[in-house]
């Protein structure tokens, strides 16, 4: 059949939803570990997916082919082709990938004997940017964005033996994706998370939610979801460690709500508390680690169990310390938090996009609170629906993800957007799906702020109003005016809400010094952070700081030979582990300011 050019478009109308539930307790499953090397095919023109008439190819590398016979003609073939290791972005594992921009296919061949009655999943942790998935030759799924998880049900497909999993992975940017074209970060392309095959039983507890009830002191609240067909079941929650047990019933579509007393020890920096938490239905059981606390704003004050606290942060991109390139495991997040509590922190901005899982759970476990975003950042495109439902869907999935996590104390929905109507309404739908989903975190975003006269600048973006904690980034002594700058310069807001001064910075490359004037210098970012930490006491209703950044980072932005070639030098320590002067100074102020 001739493929007509509607059919081409549907085809390429990305799906954005789960076509299955999404699995939240990855580690309390079975699950088979599909990491380590695959073979792949680097494709910048797609030819395993389009034929020269650039429309799909039902033939495509996918079907993962080999001749039959010695006249077949097939021009490619995984089992001779090069490999790359999952989980892991492809620019830093081969030279000639730096820079790659387009689509790779990745293959790999495995065997799962699956239990009678059980149901298998295939997840992915992230693959960026957009994936499409195919078991044994069939198509699975698609997923766009590249930091959040999606799974496919393969229950039907797999097979005892020789069965091959393919991925086309195409980070390729674009206008109206999100992120769009425009960012000061690396677009590392890859499956750049785990790949597990997921066990599950027939009817298994999908997804719940368990936190302290808003409405009272000493008890909990949330919902249990089942996905299979045995809906009606009964459930058990319990807490052993405090003799807790209560049993529901979920309904006729397997969900219940429940609230019910319990008295536990609180969760904060101090005292990282953690829970074995056992949900058990009659055909599933997970168990999970929770901590359990508050947090609340009240006026311009963020309260922690009901007192006020300090957000003494910095900001971090998901970058491997020292190894470079993505971070992907429980290692780098130790390194990455183990600098956070060196420099006398209790909480870290997970920039720009939602990171692995595995930083949030050490955040659990460390007592370090966490604000975690999407990358709606500076000029999506505010008035194209597709995009919006893309960070909505990117928004939901963080969230479901996460919802459970401790540490996790504020949503944020974006970064540096400019102020319009279409913007407005874009950022206040994605504010609702975020209360919708959890009721129970702070929402917040950096927002845009103005000069009103030379020696004050005001924090009024209408999107404030939204919020429950203002972000605001600012640049004083970088991008605007030298350090002493910020001596002069008083803000104000209208917004009788907490601030957290979420960027703040200079760059300066590790071991160059000079003047305090001179930039590039470690001497001028300290002299930054010096003024800085003066105009701190001075922000309006600061709650809490997370400075730009923790540690350099690669961007192709930023060009100046000798200083960057491709790295924003605003770490706090360099891309080889060593701190520079501004590590101490932040140190410091963190270790003696409160
Ligand atoms: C910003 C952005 C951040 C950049 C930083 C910079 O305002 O939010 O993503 O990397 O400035 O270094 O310019």
């Amino acid at each position: 059949m001739k493929i007509t050019l509607p059919l081409v478009i549907l085809l390429n109308l990305i799906i954005f939803a789960q076509q299955s539930p999404l699995i939240t307790n990855i580690e309390g499953r079975k699950t088979f570990s599909l990491n380590g090397n695959w073979q792949i095919i680097i494709d910048p023109y797609e030819m395993g997916y389009y034929n020269y008439r650039y429309e799909p190819n039902e033939n495509g590398y996918f079907k993962n082919q080999k001749p039959k016979n010695k006249t077949e003609l097939i021009e490619y073939d995984f089992d001779k082709s090069e490999t790359l290791k999952v989980p892991g972005d492809w620019n830093t594992q081969k030279e000639k990938l730096l820079l790659y921009e387009g689509t790779i296919w990745y293959k790999k061949d495995f065997d799962y004997q699956l239990e009678k009655g059980k149901r298998l999943f295939v997840y992915f942790g992230a693959v960026n940017y957009k994936a499409i998935v195919y078991l044994n030759g069939q198509k699975l799924g698609e997923h766009e964005g590249g930091f959040t998880p999606f799974n496919f049900e393969i229950t039907d497909l797999i097979k005892e033996k020789d069965n091959f999993i393919v991925v086309k992975v195409d980070n390729k940017r674009s206008r109206e994706f999100v992120p769009t074209v425009n960012t000061d970060w690396w677009n590392y392309g890859g499956i750049t998370r785990d790949v597990n095959l997921v066990e599950v039983p027939s009817t298994f507890i999908e997804d719940y939610f368990i936190q302290l009830s808003k409405e009272a002191d000493n008890k909990m609240s949330g919902w249990i979801q089942l996905d299979g067909n045995d809906f009606k079941q009964k459930i058990s929650v319990r807490i052993p460690e405090i003799n807790l047990e209560y049993s529901f019933k979920t309904d006729e579509n397997g969900y219940l709500r429940f609230l019910f007393n319990a008295v536990v020890e609180l969760w904060s920096p101090n005292y990282p508390k953690l829970y074995d938490i056992i949900i058990e239905s009659e055909t599933d059981t997970i168990k999970e680690k929770i901590g359990f606390r508050k947090i609340e704003v009240k006026g311009p004050n963020i309260l922690l169990n009901g007192k006020k606290i300090f957000l003494k942060g910095i900001s971090a991109h998901e970058e491997a310390p020292l190894k470079g390139g993505r971070a992907n495991n429980r290692e780098d997040a130790k390194i990455i938090l183990n600098w956070v509590k060196e420099l006398n922190g209790n909480f870290i901005r997970l920039a720009h996009y939602p990171h692995n899982e595995n930083i949030i759970r050490l955040a659990d476990e460390m007592g370090i609170m966490i604000w975690s975003e999407i990358p709606v950042y500076w000029t999506i495109l505010w008035n194209n629906e597709q995009t919006f439902l893309n960070a909505k869907n990117q928004l939901t999935e963080m969230i479901t993800r996460d919802k459970n996590r401790t540490s996790i104390v504020l949503w944020s929905v974006s970064n540096e957007t400019p102020v319009s109507e279409e913007r407005l309404s874009f950022l206040k739908r994605l504010a609702e799906q975020t209360r919708n989903l959890d009721d129970t975190r702070l929402i917040t975003a950096a927002l845009e702020n103005h000069y009103i006269n030379d020696s004050t600048i005001m924090i009024d973006d209408p999107f404030g109003e939204y919020l429950d904690v203002i972000g605001l980034n600012e640049y004083l002594g970088w991008y605007d005016g030298l350090p002493e700058k910020a001596d002069k310069i008083n803000y104000k807001t209208n917004y009788d809400k907490p601030v957290i001064v979420s960027e703040f910075g200079a760059d300066a490359l590790q071991g160059l010094h000079g003047d305090s004037l001179t930039r590039w210098t470690e001497e001028y970012q300290a002299n930054v952070y010096e003024h800085q930490i003066n105009l701190m006491k001075r922000i309006p209703n600061l709650s809490g700081m997370s400075p730009w950044i923790l540690a350099d980072f690669r961007s192709p932005r930023r060009n100046l030979p000798g200083i960057q070639d491709h790295w924003n030098r605003k770490g706090l320590i360099s891309d080889k582990g060593i701190k520079k002067k501004a590590f101490y100074i932040l140190k410091k102020f963190y270790e003696e300011a409160f």
